[in-house]
């Protein structure tokens, strides 16, 4: 089906454009009314998460609601661990759990992988057709993906951490073991990956979210050569890479063979252009808590980031928006990037 705004996927491939195309990580979830009705009505996250048609509704009310230049399939990047072997739980107000963790090489061999992990997968590939049906064109359907270290810091942490130290431990004294997970990792990754691409995804995105933990070294060790395997095996689609906290890396980065790179707030556009040249479309990166101010700060501060940028930009913000966000407030952040026209 041809789509009536490819603004998204023409700024991926460095084309000329009159504007850039905006949308936000997080845009379908707890901001919207409409979500948390739907999310009242069923059992739990997961139940939303495994029911294509609930799950597409909950995709497209940000384009309906907001006008975004792209829709987001509703998920979660825990899925791809689940498939592989360890359920996970959302536990309410405090976040994933996964009962059973990884703690020795042997846990690893258990481990499922690749194609057979990934066709476990249907239900997110049925919310992709199902969307896609239901958008009719309008806007581009980004698919995504945890990367490697990301999710085996879920599968060694069995929660969110702040100092990863059980994952990064297992780095240290069993390196032959965590890469194994790592490759296994990154075999499913590419197998969903692909699948999501068959299903409807018109662009894929891989959150590298907790980039950050790692040191440069092990950044290059444990994470680089992954996210490297996982860009070369996707060519069908542009693909953007988003490293949370990973500045340290961009220039390494800016050798993968991606479309875009994803900035967090805390990298400069001008800074990261120095490190890693022109041949990357920048994706970013306002931060989140610039949308707890008053309007107009909200709009002189969007108008700011777009001129920093400058061309081959996707707006967005720096990491994803907070669920007490008012909708007014990440409406102007879209009508001021909607707004903008290049020179
Ligand atoms: O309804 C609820 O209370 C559940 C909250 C929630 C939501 C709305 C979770 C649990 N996941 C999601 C959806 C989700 N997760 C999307 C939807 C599409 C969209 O962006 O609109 C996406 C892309 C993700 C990806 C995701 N999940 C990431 C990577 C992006 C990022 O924010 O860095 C990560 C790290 C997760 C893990 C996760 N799942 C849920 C939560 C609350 C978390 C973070 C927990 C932590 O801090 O460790």
């Amino acid at each position: 089906m041809n789509l009536k705004n490819d603004l998204i996927l023409r700024a991926a491939r460095q084309e000329a454009i009159e504007r850039p195309p905006v949308w936000l990580m997080r845009q379908a979830g707890r901001t919207l009314p409409g979500y948390r009705e739907i999310r009242a009505s069923v059992s739990g996250f997961k139940e939303l998460v495994e029911t294509p048609e609930l799950a597409a509704t909950v995709t497209i009310e940000p384009v309906d609601v907001h006008g975004v230049d792209a829709a987001i399939i509703f998920s979660d990047i825990l899925v791809i661990p689940e498939a592989m072997g360890l359920t996970y739980e959302l536990i309410e107000k405090k976040g994933p759990y996964f009962p059973k963790t990884i703690q020795s090489r042997k846990d690893v061999d258990a481990l499922q992988a690749g194609e057979k992990a990934a066709q476990e997968l249907h239900y997110v590939y049925e919310a992709l057709q199902c969307t896609k049906q239901k958008l009719a064109g309008r806007v581009p359907l980004i698919g995504f993906a945890g990367a490697p270290w990301t999710l085996f810091s879920y599968m060694l942490e069995g929660q969110g951490s702040k100092t990863f130290s059980k994952a990064k431990k297992f780095l240290y004294q069993e390196p032959a073991a965590a890469h194994a997970l790592m490759e296994k990792l990154t075999e499913t990754i590419i197998a969903y990956l692909k699948l999501k691409i068959a299903a409807g995804a018109d662009l894929v995105q891989v959150f590298d979210s907790w980039a950050g933990a790692l040191s440069p070294q092990q950044y290059r060790t444990f994470a680089l050569p992954y996210l490297k395997q996982i860009c070369d095996a996707i060519q069908e689609v542009p693909i953007t890479v988003f490293a949370k906290g990973a500045w340290f890396a961009l220039s390494e980065l800016g050798e993968l063979d991606c479309n875009t790179l994803g900035l967090d707030w805390n990298t400069s556009p001008q800074q990261a252009r120095a490190w890693i040249g022109n041949g990357k479309t920048l994706q970013g990166n306002l931060d989140p808590c610039q949308l707890y101010a008053p309007l107009e700060n909200i709009e002189a501060a969007t108008r700011k980031m777009l001129e920093n940028f400058g061309r081959n930009h996707i707006a967005n913000l720096g990491h994803g928006v907070y669920p007490d966000i008012r909708v007014e407030a990440i409406q102007c952040f879209v009508k001021t990037v909607q707004a903008w026209r290049y020179d």
